[in-house]
This record gives C-alpha cells, sequence and structure tokens, in this order.
C-alpha cells in the first residue's frame, strides 16, 4: 500500500492527471535541514570517493553481488568500474551525490544511491527542468524489507534540494506511483547458441538449434554507406542532428556539448581514448555531412550458477538520430542502421542486443528480429506530474 511512496511528491497510481507542473510548493534550499536523518544505531552515512580505487571497488562489489537480476534471478547486471564513472560522472557531477550507508563497527558498504545532474524538456508544453536521475539504488540482501531504502531516497533528495534541484527522473523494474511512461525490453539475439545454454533463448517445439541459428545470422560487414566510428570532431553536427531530431517526442532530456560528448563518446573533451562502454556510430555523406548516428552501450550480465558460462555479453540501444523523412523512407533507414548496429556488436563480444519500446524503435523491432522480453521498465517523475507519454525518454 506505499506507505513511503504515499508521503512523497508523486502521483498516487489512481491518480487522474488534470494539470501539468511542479507537485510540492516551491521551496527554497535553506528550508531544507543541513544534515541527513539519522540512521539506526549500528548504521552511518557515508559519501563515497568514486575516484578513489578502493572506494569504486566497494561500490562495485556491493552491486556485483547484490544489484537487479532478473525475474529467474538466473542473471545480475554486471557494472564495470568504466561504467561506473561513465555514468557517475557526467558534467557537473558532485560528489556528495554518491551516497553509502556502512555498518559503524565493520565499515563495511551496504547500502549506496545516486544521482547525476540532466535536464528534462517537455516539448508538449515547451518546459526545462533542471533535474537529476537517480540510479543504482541497492541494499545487502542481508538488510531487505528494514525500510533502509526509503532513509536512501529521503537523504539524496535532500542532498539534491540542497543544489535547489527539485525535480527527479527514475526507472525501475517494479510497479510504484505512478509511471509517466511505461517501455518493455526486446532482445535481438546475436549468439543464440550461447544464449540456449545459459537459458535465456529458448528453443520452439518446430524449430531446431540449426534452423534458429541461421535465423539470426548477421553478415559481417556494414551495409549503410559512410558508417563509421563518431571522433570528437564530429559533435557539433551530431548536436545539431540530434536536436532536431529529438524535437518530436514528448519528453526528452537536452544535452550541453560537452554533456553529449561524454554521453556518446565516454568523454567530455577531446581525448583518444576509446570507450569500453558506450559505442557511437555516424553515417558520413560524399559532402563530409552527418546525417545519421546511432549509439549502444555494453552492460554485461553475470550469469548466475551455470556451469560453462559466467557471463553474458549486452549491448543496449541508446541514442540515435537520422535526417532522413517521409515514413518509408525514415523506416528502411532506420532498419538499415539498426542493422548495422547489430553487425558492429559482434566486435564486442556481444551475446544478445536489448532496447525498449521506446523512441521509434517500433519501426524496426520486428524487422530487425528483437523479440519481446518478459521485462519492463517504468519511468518516473519525481515531484512533477504530467500525462502519459508515449516513446521518447532517456533509453537507459
Ligand atoms: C525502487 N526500485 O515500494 P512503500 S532502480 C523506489 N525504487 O516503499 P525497504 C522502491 N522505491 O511501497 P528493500 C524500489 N524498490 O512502502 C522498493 N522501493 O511506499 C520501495 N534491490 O523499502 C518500496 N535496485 O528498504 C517500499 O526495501 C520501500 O530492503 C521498501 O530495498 C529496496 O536505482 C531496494 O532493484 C530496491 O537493493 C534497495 O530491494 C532493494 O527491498 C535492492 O524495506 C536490488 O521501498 C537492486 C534494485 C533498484 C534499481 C533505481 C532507481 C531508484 C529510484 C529511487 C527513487 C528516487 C526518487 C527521487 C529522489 C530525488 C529527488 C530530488 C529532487
Ligand atoms: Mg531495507
Amino acid at each position: 500500500d506505499y506507505k513511503f511512496w504515499k508521503t512523497q511528491p508523486v502521483p498516487s497510481l489512481d491518480e487522474k492527471i488534470d494539470a501539468e507542473g511542479e507537485i510540492d510548493a516551491t521551496k527554497t534550499p535553506d528550508q531544507i535541514p543541513d544534515s541527513p536523518l539519522p540512521l539506526l544505531g549500528s548504521f552511518e552515512w557515508s559519501t563515497i570517493d568514486i575516484e578513489d580505487k578502493d572506494q569504486l571497488e566497494e561500490v562495485y562489489q556491493l552491486l556485483y553481488e547484490h544489484y537487479v537480476e532478473d525475474n529467474d534471478a538466473t542473471f545480475r547486471f554486471k557494472y564495470s568500474h568504466e561504467f561506473f564513472g561513465w555514468s557517475l560522472k557526467a558534467p557537473g557531477w558532485r560528489k556528495d551525490w554518491h551516497v553509502g550507508v556502512r555498518v559503524k563497527d565493520s565499515k563495511k558498504l551496504v547500502g549506496f544511491i545516486s544521482a547525476v545532474p540532466i535536464t528534462l524538456k517537455l516539448n508538449k508544453s515547451n518546459k526545462t527542468i533542471p533535474s537529476v536521475e537517480i540510479n543504482f539504488l541497492c541494499i545487502h540482501k542481508k538488510l531487505r524489507s528494514k525500510r533502509l531504502a526509503p532513509v536512501l531516497i529521503k537523504e539524496i533528495t535532500r542532498r539534491v534540494n540542497k543544489q535547489n534541484i527539485w525535480q527527479a527522473l527514475y526507472t525501475a523494474g517494479v510497479v510504484l506511483p505512478s509511471p509517466v511512461s511505461v517501455c518493455r525490453y526486446t532482445h535481438r539475439p546475436i549468439n543464440w547458441t550461447k544464449l540456449h545454454d545459459v537459458g535465456f533463448s529458448h528453443l520452439p517445439s518446430n524449430q531446431t538449434k540449426a534452423s534458429m541459428v541461421a535465423n539470426y545470422s548477421l553478415p559481417n560487414t556494414t551495409k549503410t554507406k559512410g558508417l563509421r566510428p563518431m571522433k570528437y570532431a564530429d559533435l557539433d553536427q551530431v548536436y545539431d542532428l540530434n536536436g532536431k531530431f529529438h524535437q518530436k517526442f514528448e519528453l526528452i532530456q537536452t544535452f550541453s556539448k560537452p554533456e553529449l560528448a561524454h554521453w556518446l563518446l565516454g568523454s567530455a573533451s577531446a581525448t583518444d581514448t576509446v570507450s569500453n562502454v558506450i559505442k557511437t556510430y555516424v553515417v558520413e555523406n560524399e559532402d563530409g555531412k552527418i546525417t545519421d548516428f546511432f549509439s549502444y552501450y555494453l552492460l554485461p550480465f553475470t550469469v548466475l550458477n551455470n556451469p560453462i558460462h559466467n557471463e553474458l555479453g549486452i549491448a543496449y540501444l541508446f541514442y540515435y538520430a537520422s535526417e532522413s523523412d517521409g515514413e518509408e523512407n525514415y523506416k528502411q533507414r532506420l532498419n538499415g542502421l539498426i542493422t548495422d548496429a547489430l553487425i558492429t556488436s559482434k566486435q564486442f563480444d556481444v551475446d544478445v542486443f536489448n532496447c525498449l519500446t521506446s523512441q521509434d524503435n517500433s519501426y524496426f523491432i520486428k524487422d530487425a528480429k528483437f523479440g519481446s522480453g518478459d521485462g519492463f521498465l517504468n519511468y518516473y517523475l519525481f515531484n512533477y506530474k504530467t500525462w502519459p507519454i508515449h516513446g521518447g525518454i532517456d533509453p537507459q
């Protein structure tokens, strides 16, 4: 019955939304307490310095063992140190938004929650909202159901409010009051045999293993003329293309150029370092103009209790944009681009390529052989109500 969520500025599940806007009356940072809520006697607050290798390793270990699993507890998200750097050190990041809870005596890290700054934009009402994205809420398995999560949520809220930010975006598999949008996960097998071995994909009774492998086989080379990895020098063009493309969606994140560089190249400034986490490709035409781009991030699963495999390579479709217009034309273009995304992902040991039913993904999901998964992702806004959103939205 949502004892905690009932007390928070979020719409209730049965609420009829009749107007858009903030839920709580406007406050100022000086009305917010200067110190954290007290924790139960045996725990203490601990701001995590993720630039310190040992502390980053502690977050890694906590999430490696206790973070999100699939419904059957066969797989668990495996975030790498590099992935944390990418998602937690976005431009404008703050150390005090990496909040830990430790056991007082042993100093063991048993809880975590994080925020990074983002800018939300509602295109219908043309409203821009400085916000945060909340991620990596995690509590040690032995300390579950002790109402620690609400304490972590209230503490991150306090720290964010202190910076004069009053709205947040977050996603979860669980249903809470109240989703602003719901997307379904879809999966495109790349290495069907391995997916079958670990129990991710099943053999339909009217098929053979060989016919499944043949069905999902992909060429070795990409088809779109002018496709190549994105470079820092492409940033200005990609920025314009992305900005124009996103105008059609109802709820989007807007980016500064350093932010876009961070999210698409793994670094906010020019660098030769290639990210192992985020992969972005552009299409450059004969005149040197960038006409399309796509990106995906790599986030493996730990395979739990399997004698042969301990990791599953997974790519997640991230941002993309295309200049092509006319529905048929655009649909074909998108299909070509996504097929190329699948092909490029093979070199990164990807076993399955995932995407959500967000953005314009319905244009290619079926043709590119993505199948519906059993997982859903709910999108939430904190302290802001608006009508249900279709498509658009951060694909994370
Ligand atoms: C969840 N995922 O309903 P009620 S996603 C939010 N997000 O409250 P307890 C959640 N709330 O129903 P446990 C939640 N899961 O009484 C549960 N809750 O109102 C609510 N799992 O607390 C739940 N990571 O401590 C209930 O539960 C209350 O010990 C119960 O801890 C929950 O990062 C959890 O799935 C999820 O580690 C930490 O199960 C634990 O079970 C766990 O007794 C595995 O909590 C990992 C996992 C969640 C991933 C994510 C987004 C989090 C968003 C949090 C909300 C942010 C609001 C905005 C704040 C900033 C505002 C500004 C400005
Ligand atoms: Mg708890």
